[in-house]
């Protein structure tokens, strides 16, 4: 039986700590009146149940859950176009407060389900009163049109229990292919969105000045 609370616990404040430091990258293109490649930020520690559930799944044994289960720190960015999360992989490559582990693109060989994103599994270190502590974290880098498909096609799979009704399935891959028309035709017409938004930002700028 594992103490959750201690084994957790660094965890929860690696989630905290790439939150400030990943949103901190926002807000600093924001500064410079630059099309951010990063919309926002979440993160999430896994729930046990869920942890205990793909070990189960995966015939993980309990004392490999730390070094197998590389999502139990996990934190989403999401971009507006799909040339931003290349962008935002490039930059994460660059830093050096943590270690890149592997990188799994989702983008290019979309999964079965119909699912896309890149995952971007890093070291974290943490630095706790008993020394550094090193933990497995899971960037997910994804459009909004991603996001949005993943998150509606992960409350199914809940219901669901991953055994859809073929008719939803069909629809699940419908709507994937969709997300991505999507994505393509906002690429399209990337350049004029953008314009938009920086003289938005740039009048909201001299609107606060007064
Ligand atoms: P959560 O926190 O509920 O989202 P596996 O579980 O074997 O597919 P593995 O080896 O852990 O995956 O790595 P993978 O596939 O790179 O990462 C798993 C996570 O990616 C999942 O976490 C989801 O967040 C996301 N994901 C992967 N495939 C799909 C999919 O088909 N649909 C959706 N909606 N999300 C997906 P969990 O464990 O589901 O946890």
């Amino acid at each position: 039986m594992k103490n959750w609370d201690q084994f957790l616990t660094p965890y929860k404040q690696a989630i905290e700590e790439l939150k400030i430091k990943l949103k901190g990258m926002r807000g600093q293109f924001e500064q410079e009146h630059v099309h951010s490649p990063i919309e926002f930020v979440t993160g999430r520690v896994k729930p046990i149940s869920s942890i205990l559930e793909k070990a189960y799944i995966k015939k993980i044994p309990i004392e490999n859950i730390a070094s197998e289960i590389q999502d139990i720190a996990g934190l989403r960015m999401m971009c507006q176009f799909v040339d931003d999360i290349d962008t935002v992989v490039q930059m994460l490559r660059k830093r050096n407060d943590f270690q890149i582990v592997e990188e799994r693109n989702y983008i290019f060989h979309r999964k079965p389900s119909g699912y896309r994103s890149y995952h971007v599994v890093i070291e974290y270190p943490v630095q706790t009163i008993h020394g550094e502590k090193k933990v497995l974290a899971e960037i997910q880098i994804r459009t909004l049109a991603m996001n949005f498909w993943a998150t509606v096609e992960h409350s199914l799979n809940y219901k669901y229990q991953g055994q859809f009704p073929e008719e939803i399935q069909a629809r699940l891959l419908g709507a994937a292919e969709a997300a991505f028309q999507l994505d393509e035709e906002m690429s399209q017409i990337r350049e004029e969105i953008q314009e938009a938004q920086a003289y938005f930002s740039k009048s909201k700028k001299s609107d606060n000045k007064r």
